[in-house]
């Protein structure tokens, strides 16, 4: 809010000052030897052509320093295998992109200073030359096709899932504003569900009849094993979200009505990644800043931040509500006997929501609203 006020108080400055300098000059009306032509003299083209040169040089000083300042800021090793296509992918197109700026930019303005204004010098009248058209008309589509080529074959490659192919297959639900994921058990086939039957525990609509359905689980922190290739599902229950993998390079939307999918090996464990010299130089100097703005907070008595520690993350990279950024879960990459480990201990979803009936004989009232609906699911597990 502040910031609004100081440029708001900045611009009305600026029109005070545009306003005063046009009374200044009407007061200078018929002053001798004043120039108020609006022709734009030599003089004034020169000055121009300069100021063509000087933001040249603005750009690529400012380009220069932002990659030594803010440089290291992208995302780092992908942990997943097709990550490094991706990466190459971004790197070439963003290496093009340099180069062509580079040249055009400097060929812009300096043909902007070289035909600058100047006296009685008039301009040469030129049609067109079908050579020179057919040149520049001709590089970028074939740079322009073989990169949407490479990159058609890349996606093709990362979305490709061979059905007899060993994978696990997680469900990954987004609602406004969290994710849940829902495994799909021994048998790895998730059953049927439908917005329909949301109820109490059982919030992502499971259809709790279809034999698949027996023995899938629902969790709220993601666990997935290394080097094992996980073939995701998504569903929205509300708005478009899409589902944000930034270490894995992964992303796909979550549509409602619709199940989405994305497949990808990961690479490295959480503890692995965190062990990575990148990682460790960011924690650290993340740290070092937390541990400054600690000290700061302690000094008027409030409580210290925790130091930071890294773990993956699904995040949602789609503008869905006001809580949008904050949805978000934990990912955890576990070693496969850990995943074991973690495994042996789930509940299946049937089994729960069964519990979460047991003592509730006068059931069958159900409802539209599912926030009632969880309400008195609240309670009957309160009961129990
Ligand atoms: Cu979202």
């Amino acid at each position: 809010m502040t910031s609004l006020l100081v440029i708001v108080v900045l611009v009305l400055l600026a029109v005070a000052f545009w306003q005063l300098t046009k009374i200044f000059d009407l007061t200078q009306v018929g002053a001798s030897n004043s120039d108020d032509s609006q022709i734009a003299t030599d003089n004034d083209n020169n000055v121009q052509g300069y100021l063509m040169f000087g933001f040249l040089a603005f750009i690529y000083v400012f380009t220069i320093y932002s990659l030594l300042a803010w440089g290291d800021l992208p995302l780092h090793t992908p942990a997943s295998e097709h990550g490094k296509d991706v990466d190459n992918l971004m790197g070439i197109s963003f290496t093009l992109i340099f180069i062509v700026q580079a040249i055009t930019q400097v060929l812009l303005h300096y043909f902007a200073f070289k035909y600058r204004g100047k006296k009685d010098q008039k301009a040469l009248f030129f049609a067109d030359n079908n050579k020179l058209e057919a040149v520049w008309s001709a590089i970028p589509a074939v740079v322009l096709a073989g990169l949407i080529l490479y990159g058609l074959y890349a996606w093709n490659n990362i979305m490709f899932v061979d059905e007899d192919e060993d994978v696990i297959v997680i469900e990954l639900y987004a609602q406004q504003f969290k994710w849940t994921a829902r495994y799909a058990g021994a048998d790895n086939v998730l059953g049927k569900a439908n917005v329909r039957l949301i109820e109490g525990v059982n919030a992502l609509g499971v259809d709790l009849s279809d034999p698949n359905a027996q023995d899938d689980f629902v969790v709220s922190e993601l666990h997935v094993p290394k080097g094992k290739k996980i073939h995701f599902k998504f569903r929205s229950q509300d708005v478009l979200h899409s589902a944000y993998m930034p270490h894995f390079r992964a992303q796909m939307n979550c549509v409602p009505g619709m199940v989405t999918e994305f497949s990808f090996v990961p690479t490295y464990t959480s503890a692995e990644y965190r062990e990575l010299p990148f990682m460790v130089e960011k924690i650290d100097r993340i740290n070092k800043l937390r541990a400054k703005q600690s000290e700061k907070l302690v000094a008027e008595g409030k409580t210290a931040l925790d130091p930071y520690t890294f773990d993956y993350l699904l995040l949602c990279n789609k503008i869905c509500g006001a809580s949008h950024y904050n949805m978000q879960m934990k990912i955890v990459v576990d070693s496969p006997e850990d995943y074991k480990k973690w495994l042996s201990d789930k509940v299946a979803l049937v089994k729960e929501v069964k519990a979460a009936n047991e003592p509730a004989p006068a059931e069958g009232t159900s409802s539209d609203s599912t926030a009632v609906v969880s309400d008195t699911a609240g309670a009957k597990m309160a009961m129990k």
